[in-house]
């Protein structure tokens, strides 16, 4: 083996707790606080990354939870990738497959410490081994999620005046139908034509239900229209973006974790925009070919979130600067909406959109006090 390989020596996994700034209210419940597990890895030069993965309220948005992600790792992802070459991210993935079925989340947050680790190493940003970046920055959206039309059309004035966001995404599917059409064209109406604005029904109805009031939220104005229908409802899916006003464009996202589920989506042209999130597509490489087919099919892309702090934020946004093709801006908000991050400095977000960092790695700098800080097995806390 020649001397420049670098090897994975140790790799770290630990639960944060992190609350939120507000409750935040999805369509199967709200959740006060996050807990991002976040992954080190230290090669054998000396040098180390930092991975993460956020779920959103335990096990409920998906599968995976904090406790079953440090699980995969520390049991199975650990001892597959450890003495192994970092910089041969693919293989990486192979074994971490071989090892483990499924638990992207977890496999996502060892590849990207392993992707930071090399990087840093090399003295280079992530976005360069990836390919290259295509933008410096990406337009940035804001989620209203207070639960209350009054507080969310405040929160949204403030985002406007101080030229953080003017692209909003409305959480609903929790209340009646008819209530979330009430709420929505309120906040349509106070910002009049001055935002954009999404809703994420995060898989709540059945089909009959998209297929009734989905219009009427779409004359309301909004333009995007997000996982209406539940995680395995692709006809559904089909039959809306095939029969919904042009103003309006439908997004999966629950729908759409691998390759294999965006080629399906593809061939029944089931939705007009992906929601590429590393998470559930299992890493930065994956997001990357979940992004190919969705250019090879003339599907858009969105950068999605799970909430993470600004080490999962920062990883996405190098892999979402690098892509091309029709893109539907970004979500990467979760560094504002916790009360506190782990980093020095958090990526800039100026005139509505966040800059791509520049530094070596993900080019961010973590701060080890603050993971002690929030690190759950010094709280005490139990999962949620
Ligand atoms: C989701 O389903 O998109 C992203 C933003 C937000 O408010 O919730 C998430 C999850
Ligand atoms: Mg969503």
């Amino acid at each position: 083996p020649s001397a420049s390989v670098l090897r994975i020596e140790r790799i770290q996994a630990r639960i944060l707790d992190i609350p939120t700034i507000r409750p935040h209210k999805l369509s199967f419940g709200a959740i006060q606080r996050q807990s991002p597990v976040i992954v080190q890895l230290w090669l054998s030069d000396g040098a180390s990354g930092f991975g993460e993965a956020a779920t959103i309220g335990g096990p409920s948005w998906n599968e995976e939870s904090p406790e079953s992600i440090r699980h995969a790792i520390d049991s199975y992802l650990a001892p597959a990738v450890i003495g192994q070459d970092a910089g041969r991210f693919e293989q990486l993935l192979q074994r971490m497959d071989l090892a483990c079925k499924g638990n992207r989340f977890a496999k996502s947050a060892v590849e990207q410490a392993a992707i930071d680790a090399v990087a840093r190493s090399l003295g280079l940003p992530v976005w360069q081994l990836l390919g290259g970046k295509q933008r410096e920055s990406l337009p940035l959206a804001w989620t209203l999620a207070s639960g209350d039309s009054a507080k969310d059309i405040e929160e949204a004035e403030k985002m406007l005046a101080a030229r953080r966001h003017r692209i909003f995404k409305l959480k609903i599917g929790a209340r009646a139908p008819q209530e979330d059409v009430a709420h929505v064209a309120r906040i349509a109406r106070a910002l009049d034509g001055r935002a954009s604005m999404t809703v994420d029904v995060n898989q709540a109805w059945d089909g009959a239900t998209a297929r009734r009031y989905l219009p009427e939220m779409i004359d309301a104005g909004v333009g995007l229209i997000e996982q209406p229908v539940a995680q395995w409802n692709e006809e559904a899916l089909r039959q809306l973006t095939a029969t919904l006003p042009h103003t309006a464009l439908v997004m999966a996202d629950e729908t759409v974790c691998t390759p294999q589920d965006a080629m399906r989506l593809a061939r029944h042209n089931a939705c007009h925009v992906f929601s590429l999130k590393i998470a559930k597509h299992g890493g930065l490489l994956r997001t990357r070919a979940v992004a190919d087919v969705a250019r090879a099919a003339d599907i858009g892309w969105y950068g999605g979130t799970m909430l993470e702090t600004s080490v999962g934020s920062a990883a996405s946004a190098h892999v979402f600067a690098t892509l091309g093709g029709t893109h539907h801006n970004c979500e990467l908000f979760g560094p504002q909406l916790l009360v506190d991050d782990i980093v020095e400095q958090q990526m800039v977000l100026s005139d509505f959109a966040l800059q791509l960092p520049d530094g070596p790695g993900f080019g961010l700098t973590v701060v080890p006090e603050r993971l002690d800080r929030f690190d759950r097995a010094r709280q005490g806390l139990t999962p949620v």
